[in-house]
C-alpha cells in the first residue's frame, strides 16, 4: 500500500528531531501559560517562572496536572492568555455538571487546528475528488466546524449536513455522490439500520469511507459498520480541551491512532498513583497542547484510558500510536462491588451476529443489591415466531456477558429501531440508583 502524507516533513520526522521540536514548543506554551494567573501561581510552586526553567523534556514532569475542575473554576476567561481582541472563536463542552469548559482560539490557533484535521483526513487516502458529508453536530461542539474546516483544507467538497434526518442524509448522498462521511459510530449504525428499513440501495450511493469518533466503540463495532455499509472506517480521537478532533487518528494501516506529537505531548499515567506507567502499558492519557496560544493547557488529565503501541507503524509515520480508547476512568460502574466498563458490554454484544445495532445498559437498586439490565435490539421478524428462540438468544447473551464481567445481567430483547438514538454522543448507561448524599 502507498501511504500519503499531508505534512511529510513533520509526519515522518525522526524521533530525535521530534523531541527537539516538542521542547521548543513546550517552552513557548509555558510562556503563554505564564500570562494566566492560574498557571503563574501553579508553575511558580513548581519552581517555573519563565520558559528558561524548562531545560529538557524531562522538566515536563515538574509541571502539575491540570484537571477539568481547574478549567471550570477558571470559567469564563481564567485560561485566556492573549488579549480578548486576538480571539476569533470559542468552543465549549458542557459535560455532566453544566459548568462548561471554554477554549479560545486565535486566528493562528484555528489555522493550526485545521491543519491537524486536514492531516488526519488526507492520511486516510482522501483528496479533493472526494465529497464529504459531515453528519456531526455543528455549534459549540468541536466536531462539526473542526472537520468542516479540515475537509475544506484538503479541498474536498464539504456538505455541512449535521446529524439527524436520515431520509435527508440519503438524499444528499445520492444527489451529490458523497464518498466520505463523518459521524459518531452510534449514528453510523443508526444510519445503516435506517438505510435497510427505507430500502435505500447500496448501489445508489458512492460511500467508501467514514470517520467515526467522539465516543468509545469496540473493534467489533467498527467491523460491523464496515461490513454492513461496505466502507472503511477510521477511528478519530480528540477532545475540546485539546482543540477537538485532530488529536489522534488512524492511518490506512488502521491499527492504532497516531498522536500528532509535533502538536501534542502524550503521557500515560496510573490514575491512582499519578506516576507514569511502563512503556506500552495501559493507563490514563495526559495531554499537553503545543499548538494553541489563546488557551494553553499543560498536562491535562483526559480521564481517557489508552496506552501506546511500542512497535513502529508500517505507514512510515514516526508519531506513536494510541490504542483504541476503551472508556474513561469516570465511566466505570461499580455493580455489586464489581468494576464494569460499558465497553466490556459493547465488546460482547456487538460481536454477536444476532444482535442489532443498538443497546442500552440500565442499573437499578433492587432491595440492597444492584441490578444490571442490558437491553439489546434484535431483528423484527424474530418476534413473530414462538418464544423458544427468543429465550435461547436471551440466555446466550446473558451467559456471554456473565463470562466477561462476572455479573449476571437481566437481558431484554427489543425490536430493531426501538431503543433511543442520540444525534450526538450515544448515552449507553442509565444509572437509576439513588445517590448517596
Ligand atoms: O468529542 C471531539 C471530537 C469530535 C472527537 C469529533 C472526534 C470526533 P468532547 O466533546 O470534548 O470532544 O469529548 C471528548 O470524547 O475525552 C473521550 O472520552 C471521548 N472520545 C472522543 N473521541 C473518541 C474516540 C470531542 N475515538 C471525549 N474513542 C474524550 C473513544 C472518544 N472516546
Amino acid at each position: 500500500m502507498s501511504y500519503q502524507y499531508w505534512d511529510p516533513e513533520f509526519e515522518t520526522m525522526p524521533r530525535g528531531e521530534l523531541a527537539a521540536l516538542q521542547l521548543q514548543k513546550l517552552k513557548e506554551t509555558v510562556s503563554y501559560a505564564l500570562r494566566t494567573a492560574f498557571y503563574k501561581e501553579r508553575l511558580a510552586k513548581a519552581g517555573i517562572t519563565g520558559p528558561g526553567d524548562i531545560k529538557s523534556l524531562a522538566d515536563l514532569r515538574r509541571i502539575p496536572y491540570t484537571t477539568k475542575q481547574d478549567l471550570r473554576e477558571g470559567f469564563p476567561y481564567g485560561f485566556l492568555s492573549v488579549p480578548r481582541e486576538e480571539v476569533v472563536r470559542l468552543h465549549a463542552s458542557s459535560g455532566t455538571t453544566g459548568i462548561p469548559t471554554t477554549i479560545y482560539f486565535s486566528k493562528k490557533d484555528i489555522a493550526l487546528w485545521t491543519g491537524n484535521v486536514a492531516r488526519c483526513i488526507y492520511g486516510t487516502g482522501c483528496n479533493k475528488t472526494d465529497v464529504f458529508q459531515n453528519m456531526i453536530t455543528y455549534g459549540l461542539f468541536t466536531g462539526g466546524l473542526g472537520f468542516h474546516a479540515g475537509g475544506e483544507e484538503v479541498g474536498m467538497l464539504v456538505i455541512p449536513s449535521g446529524p439527524g434526518n436520515t431520509a435527508r442524509q440519503f438524499r444528499l448522498m445520492q444527489d451529490f455522490g458523497t464518498t466520505v462521511v463523518h459521524a459518531t459510530p452510534s449514528f453510523l449504525l443508526h444510519v445503516e439500520a435506517r438505510m435497510r428499513e427505507e430500502g435505500v440501495k447500496r448501489e445508489s450511493i458512492k460511500l467508501r469511507k467514514a470517520f467515526a469518533g467522539a465516543e468509545p466503540y469496540s473493534e467489533d463495532t467498527r467491523k460491523r459498520i464496515e461490513e454492513l455499509l461496505r466502507i472503511d472506517v477510521y477511528n478519530s480521537y480528540g477532545l475540546s480541551e485539546m482543540n477537538g478532533p485532530g488529536v489522534a487518528f488512524e492511518c490506512q494501516a488502521k491499527n492504532g491512532l497516531h498522536l500528532w506529537e509535533d502538536r501534542y505531548i502524550g503521557e500515560i499515567i496510573n490514575p491512582d498513583t499519578l506516576e507514569p506507567v511502563e512503556d506500552g502499558e495501559a493507563g490514563e492519557l495526559v495531554l499537553t497542547c503545543l499548538c494553541r496560544e489563546a488557551t494553553p493547557i499543560l498536562r491535562y488529565r483526559t480521564r481517557d484510558l489508552s496506552g501506546f503501541y511500542t512497535e513502529a507503524c508500517p505507514c512510515g509515520r514516526t508519531h506513536r500510536r494510541l490504542r483504541r480508547i476503551t472508556g474513561r476512568t469516570d465511566d466505570m460502574l461499580i455493580i455489586n462491588g464489581v468494576n464494569v466498563f460499558p465497553s466490556q458490554i459493547e465488546e460482547v454484544v456487538m460481536a454477536m451476529k444476532e444482535v442489532g445495532n443498538n443497546y442500552l445498559m440500565v442499573v437499578e437498586k433492587e432491595g440492597v443489591l444492584d441490578r444490571l439490565t442490558v437491553k439489546v435490539e434484535v431483528g423484527k421478524n424474530i418476534f413473530m415466531d414462538d418464544t423458544r428462540p427468543l429465550n435461547a438468544l436471551r440466555e446466550k447473551i446473558r451467559q456471554t456477558i456473565q463470562a466477561s464481567i462476572t455479573i449476571s445481567p437481566r437481558v431484554e430483547l427489543h425490536e430493531g429501531g426501538s431503543l433511543p438514538v442520540s444525534e450526538g454522543k450515544a448515552k449507553r448507561v442509565i444509572d437509576n440508583r439513588p445517590r448517596d448524599i
